[in-house]
């Protein structure tokens, strides 16, 4: 059976770019594929943590993989730190990697920007990490968003130099991105994706949202000039809120122009925000009902199943490499 693998990091609350950009398209692969969902907790060090938050954020992201249907009984759910291979190769992976490759990462200049005061060594090799979490369990496809594709391009870089260095040990993987909800954009700022760590909370919808707060978030969405409800990329800002619309009621781009014909800003924003409403609430219920220990109990059997194969996996990469 072929994997798949993907993880987030437990940096705050999750919102719709994480859920439709990453979670949404994990869910029909728990049918096809055996697959691998963790809490990347070593990566959310990068950026400063306060302990008791971290902790909290750990089990609140579990709790919403369950709430939003992923099955711990099929798919192995676990913590990244749990699972002390993941160090263990990455620093091996470190070992291959370029500096100049390093040097590329969108990412790394966007948090080293923004972050000035810390740019630590490990927010630089956090891709040899990310690497090693894909290559440790001989992964075929990780579903990511857009913003994730140059670190799975440059795990695929490591790997072959990896293998034509010593071998063949580590399976080539593929990123899986769903090209709609690749990159949602900012409620307050449709240039920018949308961003747990954006300066306002008007820039997402959290996946814990009350229907007040997401009635006012939408309200206060910025639009563009004209009246039209048209997917177009003229209109930036009401291209995002129609993508928001159907991929949360699955309703065509088509169908959605067709039945706000004739309608405003106005209409469309109201209807949208109980789409949402009505989306996120059966999530949020399940949410509550997970206790703690539930979540602790769920990861602790996760991290149990990932650490037999992640070992099986390090004795052969250390004989390849004569360690
Ligand atoms: P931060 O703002 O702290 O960088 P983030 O909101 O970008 O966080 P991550 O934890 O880096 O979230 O990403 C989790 C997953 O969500 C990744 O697969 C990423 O590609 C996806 N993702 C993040 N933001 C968006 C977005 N706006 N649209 C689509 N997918 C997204
Ligand atoms: N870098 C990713 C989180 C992440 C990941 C991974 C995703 C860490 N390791 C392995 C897929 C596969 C992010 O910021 N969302």
């Amino acid at each position: 059976m072929k994997r798949t693998l993907s993880g987030i990091q437990p940096t705050g609350i999750i919102h719709l770019g994480n859920y439709f950009g990453a979670i949404h398209n994990w869910l029909p692969l728990q049918k096809e594929y055996e697959c691998f969902f963790f809490i990347a907790d070593l990566h959310a060090l990068t950026i400063f943590q306060k302990p008791e938050i971290l902790h909290r954020n750990i089990l609140d992201l579990t709790k919403l993989y369950l709430a939003v249907g992923l099955d711990p009984v099929k798919n192995i759910i676990f913590k990244q730190s749990a699972v002390k291979e993941h160090a263990e190769l990455g620093w091996l992976l470190s070992c291959v990697t370029p500096i100049s490759e390093l040097e590329r990462m969108t990412q790394f200049k966007d948090k080293s920007t923004q972050h000035k005061d810390n740019i630590n060594a490990g927010l630089f090799t956090y891709p040899c990490l990310m690497a090693a979490d894909i290559l440790l369990y001989d992964t075929d496809f990780v579903p990511v968003g857009e913003d994730q594709a140059q670190h799975v391009e440059l795990t695929r870089t490591i790997a072959k130099k990896f293998n034509n260095q010593y071998g063949d040990v580590l399976k080539i993987p593929e990123a899986l991105i769903n090209k709609v909800s690749a990159r949602l954009k900012g409620l307050d700022d449709p240039e920018k994706k949308m961003s747990k760590s954006a300066p306002s909370d008007y820039n997402y919808i959290a996946m814990t949202d009350n229907p007040d707060l997401i009635r006012k978030k939408i309200k206060k969405a910025v639009t563009d000039s004209g009246t039209e409800i048209k997917f177009t990329p003229e209109k930036p800002a009401l291209e995002n809120l129609i993508t928001i619309y159907h991929l949360t009621t699955g309703k065509s781009i088509e169908q959605i122009e067709k039945d706000f014909a004739g309608k405003g800003y106005g209409d469309f924003k109201k209807e949208l925000a109980e789409r949402l409403v009505e989306f996120l609430t059966p999530i949020q219920e399940k949410y509550n009902s997970i206790s703690d220990a539930d979540v602790e109990k769920i990861l602790a059997a996760g991290a149990e199943k990932a650490r037999k194969l992640a070992q099986a996996k390090m004795i052969l990469v250390k004989q390849t490499i004569g360690l």
